[in-house]
Parts: structure tokens; sequence; C-alpha cells
């Protein structure tokens, strides 16, 4: 233990508070800003952990909490590929921030070196970024102390989106593969290959209208400025909206793609014109959703579930064009995906869908498993991702036209637009205008595929959420005894009605959603089942 010397040290200026318990929940630590100075500077001595037990693979530490309110902040890991860090290890982050003393930080540390047989005389490389949040400089002090404990060679990438920090461990983990190798892990790099790509697909095609990005006061704003400067063209024509990262009390305040989903409206501070073109980023730029006002000046979204299938109509009709045989495109989705969706996808896409758990690492863990997995969360995080069976066939394809050429050209073009490390907002944008600029669509156009049923998203305070279990996909509760029945019960008194109940993984409640034929319909049955719950 002589050699942890330094950590205890360390840890002695990041003392824990003792009232808070911390948990690495569905995205990583996340709370009041003040009070998470112990738990980054831990996490950064676990960052050196994980590294060093990938043989020195660089990991990702990213400070954020994405679409909270200011005040919060968070703090999450990244593994090599640039995915969520491994399940199995969240237990450990959670040990570590609760750790009582600098002793028993070093206990705890120990264990972790002992269980997993790390070998701690590599040199752990460690990836680091974080958001805008006024609280951040003081968590990223935090960390470099936590780094410098392990005697980390660390990068620090300042503020940039989380999606941007996966991408960049994800090229630096790579880099040494002529294969694998991703990109530049760098912004000038993202930016190069992201915008090379859109170009690539949509050069020769008319020009879109002006495209009104809602940046939600975060770090998306000066990043998807920087992006449009580099790819500086008129098929990127943007006008950053909500760009104001300098003012205190703005950040995703009545803005961002949180508020426009929840509230079902445009941020407090636009007025929308119709026939304009609207999106929104949350605070962190991983989450993206489109919206337009019709003539009547309507409000309509699109959401998650609308891009996930315009994206999955898009590489199906490429596949097919492309003439090659049994290389599937799957969608998967979450139990919140608008009913009307899915049926769109069985029915009229015929292509196959799976419901995953609420969260990203089930989603993309899910659609792994498919040639072309198109996973999106109706709050509009996810991405698509050609797995080693659809890469094997895109390389072995003999197109026998000059069509099917094109179309074998441009899956390859999609899979450089899509950062497969995770859900990005900067990326998800340019791959939905480019479907948008080849098909010549307005929003409107794309929203016609399908009508949203009427849905509710409530939210139920109880005393105890972890006496609620459930199973299929989150869609079936198989804990308070009895309680599913009751939901049976309401839900079959509804036309097209559906319901379910799931413990959030973020917050101290339970959720309620219910969809039904009418708004006053899925209004009842929501409440009704909030009803049997508390
Ligand atoms: C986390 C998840 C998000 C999910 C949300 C559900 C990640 C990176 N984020 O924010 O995808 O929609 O949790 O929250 O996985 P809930 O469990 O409180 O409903
Ligand atoms: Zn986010």
């Amino acid at each position: 233990t002589s050699a942890f010397t330094k950590v205890a040290e360390y840890s002695g200026k990041h003392p824990k508070p003792a009232d808070i318990t911390f948990a690495y929940g569905t995205a990583g630590f996340r709370t009041i800003g003040e009070t998470l100075e112990s738990t980054v500077f831990r996490v950064g001595l676990l960052a050196a952990l994980r590294s060093q037990s990938k043989q020195g693979q660089t990991i990702g530490v990213m400070i954020t909490a994405s679409h909270n309110e200011e005040r919060d902040n968070g703090v999450k890991l990244v593994d090599p590929m640039g995915e969520m860090l491994q399940q199995s290890w969240e237990g450990y982050c959670t040990s570590m921030a609760n750790a009582a003393t600098d002793d028993d930080v070093v206990a705890v540390l120990s264990s972790i070196i002992e269980s997993e047989g790390i070998d701690v005389s590599i040199r752990p490389k460690v990836a680091y970024a974080r958001d805008t949040r006024p609280s951040s400089p003081l968590l990223q002090a935090a960390l470099e102390d936590g780094l410098a404990a392990l005697d980390v060679e660390a990068i620090n990438y300042g503020i940039v989106t989380t999606p941007q920090l996966h991408y960049f461990v994800r090229c630096i983990n790579t880099a040494d593969s002529a294969a694998a190798a991703y990109g530049e892990p760098t912004e000038a790099g993202y930016n190069k290959k992201y915008g090379a790509a859109f170009l690539r697909l949509v050069e020769g095609k008319p020009h879109p209208s002006k495209l009104y990005i809602d940046a939600a006061n975060g770090v998306g704003a000066p990043q998807v400025r920087k992006l449009a400067e580099a790819i500086n063209s008129p098929y990127f024509n943007i006008e950053v909206c909500n760009g104001d990262t300098e003012s205190l009390g703005k950040l995703n305040m009545g803005c961002g793609a949180d508020y426009v989903k929840t509230n079902q409206r445009q941020p407090a501070s636009m007025t929308l014109t119709p026939g304009d073109r609207y999106c929104s980023f949350d605070g962190d730029a991983d989450r993206i959703v489109y919206y337009y006002a019709d003539e009547h000046g309507s409000f309509h979204l699109l959401d998650g579930d609308k891009i996930s299938t315009l994206a999955a109509t898009y590489l199906r009709d490429l596949v097919s064009a492309a003439g090659i045989e049994d290389l599937q495109v799957g969608v998967v989705q979450t139990a919140y995906a608008n009913g009307s969706s899915t049926s769109y996808i069985k029915d009229t896409l015929k292509l196959p869908t799976v419901f995953a758990k609420t969260g990203v690492k089930h989603l993309h863990h899910e659609a792994e498993k498919m040639h072309i997995g198109v996973y999106f969360e109706a709050n509009g995080h996810g991405t698509v991702l050609f797995n080693a069976g659809a890469i094997a066939k895109l390389r072995e394809a003999k197109p026998q036209s000059p069509a099917q050429a094109d179309a074998v050209e441009r899956l390859w073009a999609l899979r450089d637009l899509i950062n497969e490390s995770v859900g990005d907002a900067m990326s998800d944008m340019l791959l939905v205008e480019t479907i948008l600029i080849c098909k010549g669509w307005t929003l409107a156009q794309w929203d016609e595929a399908y009508t949203d049923m009427p849905s509710r998203l409530l939210k139920v305070v109880v005393n105890d959420r972890t006496i609620f279990k459930t199973t299929n996909a989150e869609q079936t509760l198989t804990a308070p005894k009895g309680l599913q029945d009751v939901v049976d019960a309401l839900v079959a008194k509804f036309p097209r009605g559906r319901s379910f109940v799931r413990p959030s993984g973020t917050e101290d409640a339970v959720r309620v959603y219910a969809e039904a034929a009418t708004r006053s319909d899925c209004d009842q049955l929501a409440y009704s089942v909030a009803g049997a719950v508390f």
C-alpha cells in the first residue's frame, strides 16, 4: 500500500460529504455539482485502474449532467471502443464513491486490483473533457488530482460534447489498426470526418433551407458552430439559437431536446415560422429532436422514433438498391417508443424490431446483434451500428450496375457519417439532413410516414421505488404482486390502450407511460394507472 501514499494524501484534499450516498446509475454519477468533488476525484482513480485492466488502452471520463438543471453535474466513464463502461464495473464505482475515509479509498482500490487481477505496472491512459456547467472546472481539478495520484498519462479535451469524447477515445484506441482506425482524435478530425462524409452524400442535390438549432445554451453551441465552419457549404446552412454558454442560469432552461420532448412545444425563447426547420440538442449534445409548425401554427415533433424510422427506411432502401442479399436492417426501441412507430416498422417497413430496457447501453448491445442496427430512444438518443457481418457483406458486394455501385458507396459513406460509439446529436443531425436532402423532403413530408398515438408520461413519487420490479424490457411488472393485473384491466378498457410502469434509473420515482386512441382516453388511462401505483 505504500505505493498508494499519494492516493491517500490527494484523497484528503477531496473529502466525501458524510451525509450523501452516491450511486453509479444509467448515466454515471449525477447530482448537485458541488457535492461531487470526492466522487470525481475517485473516478480519476477508477479510470486509471480500468485502463490498466484493458492493457493500457485509453479510458474516457466525461464531466456533464446532460439535460439536468444547471446546478447539477455528473461524471461517467467511457470504455476503449467509445462505449459506456462495462456494467460489471458500476459496482466498483459505487463502492469507491462511498468509501468513508482516505484509508477506505485505498482499501477499495486494492480490492479492485485484486479481484480484477490488475497489473499496476502498466502506465494508465485517460482522455477527459467537460461541459459548460459552472461547477465543471472545480470537478475537473478534482479529476486531475485523481489522475495525478496514479501517475496517469492524461489528455484534456477541454469543453466538448459527450459524443465527441466517446469518438476521441475510440479514435485513440484504434489508431494502430489499419482496418479499424476510426479517425483523428481531435475536434478538427471529428469535423473533417463527419463533414466530408456528409458532403460526399449530398453532392449534386438541391440545397436545403436554413436549419435553426436550439443548442440548449450548452456545449453543442460552440461545437456545432465549429462543425459548420469546417463544412463551409450551403448544404449545411444553420443558425444557432440558445447558444449562450456564458450567462449563468441559462443551460437547459426552457430549452433543449428534453424540454421540447417533455413539453411537446418549442423552446420558450423561440417563435416558429411555418415552413421553417428546427431541431434541439440537449445540454451535452447527445440527443436531438426536430420540429416545425404547420400552416395553422400547430407544433409538430419529430422525435427519436421518427428519426429511427427515417434512418431505417433509408438504409433498407439502399441495401435493396445495392442488391446485397441477406444484409438485414433492424430496429431497437424501448417501451417508450410510440406504438404507431412500432407498427410502422413491423407492418409497413417489414423490418425486425426488438425492445430493450431504457438506457443507451441496453439498446446498443441489442443493436450490435443486427447487421445494421438502428437504435433510438423516443427522447432522441440513438445511432446506427454496422456489425462485423455487415462490413463483411459490404466488402464482398459485387455491384452489377452503376446504380448498385452507387448504393454500396453510399452505405460506406453513411457508416462514416454516423458516430457508432454513442448517440450523437451532431452526427445524427447530419444523417437526418442527408436523408432529407437526398429525398428532397420538408419536415412535414418526413412526418407523413405515420401519426403518433396520443401518449402521456407521468412521474409518481413513491416511498420505495425498489419494490417495483419489471421484466419483458420493462413492459411488465413482476412486483408488487398483483399490480400488473390491475394495469392490464385498466388498459383493456381503452381502444388501442397500452401502459407500463417502471422505476426510474435516475430519479427517486416511478414512471407511468400510457397511450390510447384518443387524447382523453390516454390521459384517463395514465392517471388511473398512476392512481393504482400510488
Ligand atoms: C439516462 C439514459 C437515457 C434514459 C434515461 C431514462 C444514458 C446515457 N442515458 O439519462 O438514455 O432515457 O436515463 O431515465 O443511457 P429514467 O430511468 O429516469 O426514466
Ligand atoms: Zn445528454
